[in-house]
């Protein structure tokens, strides 16, 4: 399929597929999730379209039943909190503190997840002029800024994801954050900021594939990166 057609298609770019959240009411930038009840947004292309960087099974489970499961319980977790029933997840997420652990668990677990599947694609794409000028910047070659995250993303000592993220003055860097914490978790993560690509490296994201190779995973992570929205989101 051409690309031009496969991104109209999908809205893989305009971020306005998400269940729950009206075109008309998009917000721009990361993220625009919608609000309480949250519901398991579809994936714009199918299980197997990413193999064999990322088999088929893995994405039916992962999609299926672990974000499914992260989607069910922050339902849960806000049922009985109607005060935060009318906040978006990104202003939910701000204001998560260190012991809000439903919260924090479940609403990072919906936002990255419905992320992840936006930052894959089965087309080919590639990052654009201006954000490459700003990685050559930050990091000498795209090379080099591969490594890092890679590194970033083998660092993690057992569950949590890498991220590639701009700052309040549109600097970027690179950060890890453990479970389902994210930087937008701005009171409690290390490095807070808004993520423009992210990679899971829970074992349920690779095991059935790679098993312990978590580095071969990361490989394949980058044929399969959606540039595009990359693009979008550094804006
Ligand atoms: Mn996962």
């Amino acid at each position: 399929m051409e690309k031009r057609t496969f991104l109209k298609l999908t809205g893989i770019v305009a971020a306005g597929t998400m269940a729950g959240c009206s075109p008309l009411k998009k917000a721009a930038g990361a993220g625009a999730l919608g609000q309480y009840p949250f519901t398991l947004p579809p994936l714009s292309y199918g299980f197997a379209d990413l193999e064999p960087h990322i088999d088929a099974k893995t994405m039916e489970i992962h999609h299926d039943r672990h974000h499914n499961g992260y989607v069910n319980k922050l339902n849960n977790a806000l049922e009985g909190a109607p005060a935060l029933q009318s906040m978006r997840l990104e202003q939910l997420l701000g204001s998560i503190k260190e012991g809000d652990t439903a919260l924090r668990n479940n609403g990072g677990g919906h936002w990255n997840h419905s992320m992840f599947w936006k930052w894959l694609s089965p087309i080919q794409t590639t990052p654009n002029d201006r954000l490459l000028q700003a990685i050559n910047q930050r990091w000498g070659t795209m090379e080099a800024f591969q490594a890092e995250f890679a590194n970033a993303a083998k660092g993690v000592f057992g569950s949590g994801w890498a991220w590639l993220c701009k700052d309040q003055s549109g600097n970027l860097f690179i950060t890890s954050t453990p479970n389902q914490d994210n930087p937008m978790m701005s009171k409690i993560a290390a490095k807070p900021g808004t993520p423009i690509l992210g990679l899971d490296v829970w074992e349920h994201a690779y095991y059935l594939h790679y098993q312990n190779k978590r580095a071969d995973y990361i490989g394949a992570f980058w044929k399969v990166v959606n540039w595009d929205q990359v693009n979008a989101l550094f804006g």
